[in-house]
Parts: structure tokens; sequence; C-alpha cells
């Protein structure tokens, strides 16, 4: 490989750098990976992903030479670019005083409930808190430009930037399983049944998964999700097709892969115990940024109300204390019940928009597990308020009454589950036409609204929600 081709990383083994390894080949170039500390400083360039945490890293780099290596390679103005934790660290191996003293060299700042410095650059030393190679052709073109100095542009930008706005994101939803052949396809449920209404009751088939999710990110997904939909009763380490997905999928998707399905302790045919954790794990080594837990969820939160205790052992729970909150995602699957009076039931009911079929007005969302084979005594309201207690950063919110039927998503439930937590509410099930997405953002404070069927059947391209939204005045990454 010729030396102007060559990126050197620095990877010191304690997060999954599959990603940037990714990008980096994506857009042309060669990795040589770090060894040994002479390796920092014979680097024309070097790229420092930090992923885990910071202390941990920390002792690490101390103790292999890495830290004082990194140290005199920037010290010298060197190019380099850290991303996320490598901008943290950064500033703990060359700077004693952290960023506040230094606002020259503060490039961007974020607001995300508090300001925070989302990027600095000093010479040729740049460092990004968030992950260029999770953030699209924006986040592509920032790796390409540190990559390639001289064919960047030189103009400065502005000092004072038109602010944005989070942006409302839209995600791309794979149900995959294996079909009755056995190959593993998108599949697509009316209302949770995903089999043909004919005699051979086939798993319905709208495509290849890698296919379909790259076509998805050329689109504009904001993200895209893979649900092992049949991972409730399959152990999913048995799937490896699915691992495979994901690794094909990250080689050239550079937005967040989030992958549910079957997370939950699992015990073989061999007798052999699997964590979890070990589940996840084994995902995120795949290329998945977040992972899905629903039905294990619904038994957790089940618990943890009956007993008020955090026992620090559910999948939840130790998969967000290894990999961090926003990497936990509960995926609902709630089914409504119609109730005469919010008093018939002990869960939280709301006035529904439109009556139940004998004029009842209200309705409680019941939480199902299996693929929703069978409802629990836990409402959707319940749910997610003890999830986020356990250290569930996102929710997925599906509606099983409304998953397939093009009719809009359900408002009710949505602004029921969104009001009642703080961690961020993807919308989901119904999706039918543009004005379903504005119609969630307006009336809910939902972060992000999920569709599938619509995009498999290419009735409505991603491209077209996001125009609709931008003219509505949403606030989305075009
Ligand atoms: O319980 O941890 O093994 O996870 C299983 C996962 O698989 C859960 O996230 C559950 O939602 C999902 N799942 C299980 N069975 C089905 C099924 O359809 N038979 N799919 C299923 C859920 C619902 C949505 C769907 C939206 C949008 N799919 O994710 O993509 O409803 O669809 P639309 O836009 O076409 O209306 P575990």
């Amino acid at each position: 490989a010729s030396a102007d081709r060559t990126v050197t990383l620095l990877d010191y083994g304690a997060g999954n750098v599959r990603s940037v390894r990714n990008a980096i080949r994506y857009l042309g170039f060669d990795i040589r990976d770090v060894q040994k500390p002479e390796d920092i400083l014979n680097a024309d360039r070097l790229v420092f992903p930090g992923v885990g945490a910071f202390a941990a890293a920390m002792e690490v780099l101390n103790q292999n030479g890495m830290a004082e290596a990194l140290r005199m390679y920037v010290e010298k103005d060197r190019p380099f670019l850290g991303i996320c934790l490598g901008l943290q660290l950064l500033f703990e191996s060359s700077e004693e005083n952290g960023p506040d003293a230094n606002k020259d060299w503060v490039s961007s700042i974020c607001n995300y409930g508090d300001s925070f410095i989302s990027s600095i650059s000093r010479g040729n030393i740049h460092a990004v808190q968030f992950h260029p190679e999770k953030s699209g052709a924006i986040g592509l073109s920032i790796l390409k430009n540190f990559l390639n100095p001289s064919h960047s542009s030189t103009t400065k930008a502005s000092a004072h930037p038109k602010a944005s706005k989070l942006a409302k994101r839209v995600i791309a939803c794979l149900d995959v399983r294996a079909n009755d052949k056995g190959d593993l396809v998108v599949t697509k449920g009316d209302q949770y049944d995903v089999r043909d209404q004919t005699d051979e009751n086939e798993v319905r088939n709208l495509g290849k998964p890698v296919e379909l999710a790259s076509q998805y990110y050329k689109d504009g997904a904001d993200e895209v999700s893979f649900l092992n939909i049949t991972g409730f009763r399959d152990f999913p380490l048995g799937d490896l097709p699915m691992l495979q997905v994901l690794r094909y999928t990250s080689e050239n998707v550079f937005v967040p892969l989030t992958v549910g399905g079957g997370i939950r302790d699992f015990t073989d045919a061999n007798g052999r115990y699997y964590s979890s954790l070990e589940v996840a794990s084994e995902y995120f080594r795949s290329g998945a940024d977040k992972v899905s837990i629903g039905s294990d969820a619904v038994y957790a939160a089940e618990e943890y109300l009956k007993t008020g205790v955090k026992t620090g052992k559910t999948s939840l729970e130790q998969i967000s204390r290894v990999y961090g909150n926003q990497a936990v995602v509960v995926s609902i699957d709630p089914r409504r019940v119609y109730v005469k009076s919010p008093n018939d039931i002990k869960f939280k009911a709301v006035k529904v928009t439109k009556p139940g079929p004998l004029g009842e007005e209200y309705a409680w969302y019941q939480c199902t597990v299996n693929g929703g084979r069978e409802g629990r005594p836990i409402g959707a309201y319940e749910l997610a308020k003890a999830v986020e207690e356990l250290g569930a950063g996102e929710i997925l919110l599906n509606c099983i009454d409304c998953d397939g039927q093009g009719q809009g998503f359900d408002i009710d439930l949505i602004k029921l589950v969104s009001d009642a937590v703080t961690i961020p509410v993807i919308a989901s099930s119904g999706a039918g036409v543009v004005e379903h997405f504005s119609e969630v953002f307006q009336k809910t404070s939902a972060s992000a609204a999920l569709a599938a069927g619509i995009f498999h059947r290419k009735e409505v391209p991603i491209l077209s929600v996001k125009d609709h939204l931008l003219r509505e005045g949403i606030e989305v990454r075009m």
C-alpha cells in the first residue's frame, strides 16, 4: 500500500471500531494498526476512535506506553483525528486543563439538554464527540476531508453558523426471519401475521436484508433496524446468518444499525449457557450499534415493578452498564384494550381519539411477548417508565393493532408513552403516507418515526418523507 493512502489506527481493544475501519476502507484508504508506541510516532495520519469507558481506556493507554506516544505526536501537530472517547482522551493525555481553557479550539457545540463541545480543531489536530462513521454522507465527508486535507475546502466555517435543532429521525425497519426454504428474508406482517393469506400460507418475502438496508441508506434513512422476529424461539447466535447480515451491511451502511430479537440468557441444546451480554456483544462485534430487547425487557420490568429492586442482572441492566444506555433500545409490542372507564383496570388508560367497537372511550395498551403471541400483565406506559429506570436509552414503540395497516401511527399510544419518559421514543407501526410522519411529530414528542411496509413495497420513498417534513417546518437531515 502506498504511504499516502495509509491511515494508522489506534485501536486499544476496548471497543468496537469495525465501522470506523469500514468507513476508512470505503473512502479508499488502507489501515495500519498500531502495535507499539513507535507506530504512532511514525504515522502519516492517525485516527483514534474511542468507545467504552474513559478511565479503563486511559489505564490501558498509560500502561502500554501509547499515552506518552500520543502526547508527543499531538505536540508535534501531526495529523490526528480523535473520535468520541478519542476526543476526551486527547485532553487527558495532552492538556491538563481540558477544553475550557481553549475556547479558540472549539469548532462546534451541540445542545442536547445541556450544551457541550462536539468538536475541536487546532492546527492538524481534530477531534469530534460524534461518530462521523455513523453520520451518513456528511459524516463520511468529514472523515474524507481529514484523510485528504489537500482536497478539502479551505474556507473557514463562519464564526456564527446558523444553529440547527435536533433533527427528527426517519428509520427503516427490516423484520427478518428464515422463510420455509430456510433463506433469511425481509418479511412484513399485518398485525404481526407475516404469512400470506393463500393456500401456501408462505412467509411473505419482500427482499434480501443486506440489499434493502444498503438501499435505505442510499435513500436517506437516518438509521436502519433489523428485527430477528423469530429470535424469541430460536437462539440468535445459532442464527449465524444474522451476524453475517450485520457484517455485510456495516461495510457500506454508515448510519446507526440496531438489531433485535432473542436478546436474553440462553442455554443451548448442549447445555452451554450464554448470557444476554454475550449475545449482545456478538451483535456489537458484528457491526450493530444498538441492540433492541423485546420480551426479556417485559419480564424484567414486571419483576422490577413487583419487587422495586434493581438486581443489576437483567439483560437490560447488564448490557447498558457495559455498552452505555444509548446502545440499548427496548422494543414494545403493545395491543390496544378498550375499557369503559379508566378505573376498570390498574394500568394507565387514555381517552382514545376513536371510541372502541362498543363505544368504549378509553383504552390501555397491553404489552406482549413472543412476537405478540402472549399478553402480559403490564401496560406500555408502566413498561416504558420501568425500563427507563433500568437503563434503556431509547424506546421502539410498536402497536400491533396498527402494524401493516397503513392508517397512521397510534397517536394516543405514542403521546402516552413519549410524555411519560425522558428517553427518545421511536414511533412505529401504521405509516401509510407522508402526512402520517408529520402528524406524529406535530402531535407527540416522538424523536423518530419508523416504517417498514411502505418502504419495502416502494410506495413511499424515504426522501419524499423527508421533503414533506421539511416543508412542514420539521427539522430533518437531508
Ligand atoms: O422479543 O426480544 O425476541 O424481540 C423480538 C422483536 O421482533 C421485537 O422487537 C418485536 O417487535 C419483533 N417482532 C416479533 N414478531 C414480529 C412480527 O411481526 N410477527 N415484528 C415482530 C415487529 C413491528 C415493527 C414493524 C412496524 C412497522 N415488527 O417493527 O416494522 O410495525 O411496520 P409498518 O410500517 O409496515 O406498519 P424479542
